[in-house]
């Protein structure tokens, strides 16, 4: 009898796997890995941090979100929140969920998770109704995900879990959905998009789908961004997120590098198809700290509305974990201070900033009303799946 992989088994192999393909093809990516290690190491961290990433993908509709949706509940990841990028203060033409584990026994044994964005064709601010249309038709002829992957996610999903054999193929074959493609590239379909978002033409301006980024999560990352630094390697941003203070890391705090750019093949209209290059994908490290309640977070919104956040700190934030606590800012397992629940997502302003960091352009948006319906149940609907409230699973986490 062959052993049976588990679900978080094939969550923790599946992310291995994605970061030996992005390793493979954005080699920027193991310096960071590497650096990051080296301050891990140094702060003792634990297994569960050494091994953390996160992923972002972009799809096109809501089929592909579906499809999704349905491969990564095999790997035991769930959709939680939605993100409307579309009202940021640079938008995007996207909203987006991230598939996660949610039980704290899965998250202690992988927390691989993936932001996952899909493009809001629908918003006639981003395109006008004679481009949705050819979009919209462009990605319901492409193929993202090949329809057996999908079945033998469903199979292995019901099952949680399956034999050795066939966990090696499917993880190689879902990897495989997301490796770049050297498919050539029609040039004046990607530059008309490009127009509009650049998202939107790294999203339909292709057949395929693939890595955005993949990012490991640091203990320290004010010491991380000195030592890439030091190594020549240029750190785009600031560190996005909260300041860093004193008192209980909250949230998430991210940095990140551009990446170089990478050879892709193009296709013109005469048909011929020659080199060139794209800027699109870039290298992400990130520190994460407590969860913060609905009231922290409210608190949260408000400190970073002020013109210096880290100066003004203090008077929205307690410096102890006791107080936190004792405040109900922050989510503690039991109430105890000393085990502080970690903030498991995202946050909307940091992910604007990160899509934006790395385009050439800002998306031309029209200045109009949205009539769409982009939201939380429309997505689950759409998916068929429920989208989980993360408020309830940081309650959840917080009285085991
Ligand atoms: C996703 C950007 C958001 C993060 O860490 O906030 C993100 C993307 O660029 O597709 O990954
Ligand atoms: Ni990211």
């Amino acid at each position: 009898m062959t052993a049976r992989v588990q679900t978080w088994q094939l969550r923790a192999e599946f992310a291995a796997a994605l970061s030996r393909l992005y390793a493979a093809e954005v080699p920027m990516y193991s310096t960071l890995v590497e650096v990051s290690a080296e301050v891990n190491r140094e702060l003792d961290a634990t297994e569960r941090v050494i091994v953390e990433r996160h992923g972002a993908i972009r799809v096109g509709n809501p089929r592909e979100l579906a499809d999704v949706a349905d491969l990564f509940a095999a790997f035991g990841m769930f959709p939680v929140g939605f993100y409307d990028l579309r009202d940021a203060g640079s938008p995007v033409p996207v909203v987006s969920t991230a598939f996660r584990p949610i039980d704290s026994d899965d998250l202690e044994h992988n927390p691989f998770r993936v932001f996952t964005s899909m493009l809001a064709t629908a918003d006639e601010r981003f395109f006008a109704p004679d481009l949705r249309m050819r979009v919209e038709r462009y990605l319901a002829d492409r193929q993202l995900f090949d329809p057996a992957l999908i079945a033998e996610a469903r199979r292995i999903a019901s099952d949680a879990g399956t034999d050795r054999d066939s966990a090696d193929r499917f993880i190689a074959a879902a990897v495989d959905a997301f490796a770049l493609s050297r498919e050539p590239i029609d040039r004046a379909w990607y530059d008309e998009l490009a127009h509009v978002s650049a998202v939107a033409a790294d999203i339909a301006g292709v057949r395929t789908t693939h890595i955005n980024h993949l990012t490991p999560r640091v203990l320290d990352i004010d010491e991380l961004y000195v030592r890439m630094s030091r190594r020549g390697i240029e750190m785009i941003d600031a560190i996005q997120g909260p300041p860093r203070c004193d008192g209980p890391a909250v949230l998430l705090r991210q940095t990140s590098f551009r990446a170089l750019s990478e050879p892709r093949r193009f296709r013109d209209d005469d048909g011929q198809v020659s080199e060139g290059t794209l800027r699109v994908r870039f290298g992400e490290v990130e520190s994460r700290g407590v969860a913060l309640t609905a009231e922290g977070r409210r608190r949260y919104d408000q400190a970073m509305a002020e013109t210096d956040p880290a100066a003004m700190w203090n008077t929205y934030f307690p410096a102890t974990d006791e107080a936190m606590a004792a405040s109900g800012l922050a989510y503690y397992r039991g109430g105890d201070p000393s085990k502080p629940v970690a903030y498991e997502d995202f946050l909307p302003a940091s992910a604007a900033g990160i899509f934006r960091s790395n385009l050439d352009s800002d998306a031309h948006a029209a200045d109009e009303a949205d009539s769409s319906q982009y939201s939380l149940s429309w997505m689950a609907g759409q998916i068929g799946h429920h989208i989980h409230d993360p408020y309830e699973l940081y309650e959840k986490a917080a009285s085991q």
